[in-house]
């Protein structure tokens, strides 16, 4: 397996909820590393870009407005497998439906308000990651 990247979003339900450190727990268990992070509160026009994606979903504008809500906590997470191995972690969108011991399983209440966000390929976590972050902002270990 190789060594990837993927982009995490804690998304304000959670920040509010003042459990970052909890489930930055998760991600350190499951062998993931944090090699970039940055607390910020999403603008409209920068909640729209980064899920253009669903610009035509019926749920777009209430997924915008909870997005800019409050502060998001954005990172970048490093190891093997990572972009599954971190939606393992978070589990299913709809956390009715995610796996006991998940993230969303345990900090979620709704699939609008679902705790966190990762990417869901090779191609999206390249261009989420950069959506946020330059290369020189990203700290691979050294030891
Ligand atoms: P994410 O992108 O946040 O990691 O979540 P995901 O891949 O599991 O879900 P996705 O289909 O990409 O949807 C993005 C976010 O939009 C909200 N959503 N609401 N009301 C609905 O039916 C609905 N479906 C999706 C969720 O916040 C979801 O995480
Ligand atoms: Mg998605």
């Amino acid at each position: 397996m190789a060594v990837e990247r993927t982009l995490s979003i804690i998304k304000p339900d959670a920040v509010a909820k003042n459990v970052i450190g909890e489930i930055y727990s998760r991600f350190e268990k499951a062998g993931l590393r944090i090699v970039a992070a940055r607390m910020l509160h999403l603008s409209r026009e920068q909640a729209e870009g980064f899920y253009a994606v669903h610009r035509e979903r019926p749920f777009f504008n209430d997924l915008v407005a909870f997005m800019t809500s409050g502060p998001v906590m954005v990172q970048a997470l490093e190891g093997e497998d990572a972009i599954a191995k971190h939606r393992e972690v978070m589990g299913a969108t709809n956390p009715k439906e995610a796996a006991p011991g998940t993230i969303r399983a345990d900090f979620a209440s709704t699939i609008d308000e679902n705790a966190v966000h990762g990417s869901d390929g090779p191609d999206t976590a390249k261009t989420e990651i950069a959506f946020f972050f330059r290369e020189e902002e990203i700290c691979p270990r050294t030891r």
